[in-house]
């Protein structure tokens, strides 16, 4: 039974569960059918970790507590989870560094009229464990294919609680050219393809930064991820086990009933 279920509301809540749901169901309903694109899934990019882990009890009040990060990205804008899969820029001709100030490396330089700003915020996000060789998985609903994937990790001694992310603070790891998206692998609802990266002599928590071309149109994606390399002293560092498979469609499933299941209560 769900918290909504199980508490008593009073009319002018009610009212507003409403019309909020009706709005979650059309940004989801958009999210399905027109607008949906991709984003990385493992090691998660932010607003995909936030709504894995949050997606079906977001009103939850432990997330305050146990994922401060994820807390204060819920409040300052949900569509960043519901529409996690649109973290993209139009139109940057490759100038990445120009389109994307340093410090807003995480909203793709305030995307989307700042719907994920709140991904820029500096602090102890919920990492996903790696180890010093691993894979990049980005799924993409919308089978764009690209041009290319570059992935990046923070420079060893980069702080990601204490320091906003700047261009020159990120190491290439790992990159893929033209691949089409009759190349990748069939995944739920869409294809997904595998990045090797590399990142030698890495310790403790880092980030890793992604930019996926597109290759429809100029379309370009930008997808920090939170990790945990073996080693360092930050044993403290909150983590999540590594996703095996992808469940985008049915967490948004899950999502639709549930909003549907207020409206309708
Ligand atoms: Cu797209």
């Amino acid at each position: 039974m769900s918290v909504l279920q199980s508490v008593r509301r009073p009319l002018l809540t009610r009212a507003l569960v409403v019309s909020l749901g009706a709005a979650l169901l059309a940004t989801v309903g958009l999210v399905d059918v027109a607008s949906a694109h991709g984003s990385v899934v493992a090691p998660a990019s932010r607003a995909y970790s936030c709504l894995q882990r949050w997606g079906d009890n977001f009103q939850d009040p432990k997330m305050r507590t146990e994922d401060p990060m994820c807390y204060q990205a819920w409040r300052a804008d949900p569509a960043a989870m519901w529409n996690w899969n649109g973290l993209y820029r139009e139109n940057l001709a490759d100038d990445f560094r120009r389109g994307i100030p340093d410090g807003t490396l995480c909203s793709g330089g305030r995307a989307e009229g700042g719907r994920y700003d709140a991904l820029d915020k500096v602090g102890p996000w919920v990492t996903t464990p790696v180890s010093n060789n691993f894979r990049v998985r980005l799924f993409d609903q919308a089978s764009h294919g690209t041009d290319f994937i570059r992935v990046y990790v923070t420079r060893q001694g980069f702080d990601p609680v204490k320091q906003p992310l700047r261009w020159s603070d990120l190491e290439p790891i790992g990159k893929i050219g033209n691949t089409p998206a009759s190349e990748w692998k069939q995944a739920g609802r869409g294809v997904s393809i595998d990045v090797p990266a590399s990142a030698p002599g890495r310790t403790g928590r880092h980030m890793i930064y992604t930019i996926w071309q597109a290759s429809h149109q100029d379309q370009a994606y930008f997808l920090c991820s939170d990790v945990t390399f073996p080693g360092g002293s930050d044993k403290a560092a909150p983590s999540q086990p590594e996703a095996s498979e992808v469940h985008s469609t049915s967490i948004l499933d899950r999502i639709v009933q549930r909003v549907r299941a207020w409206i309708f209560s």
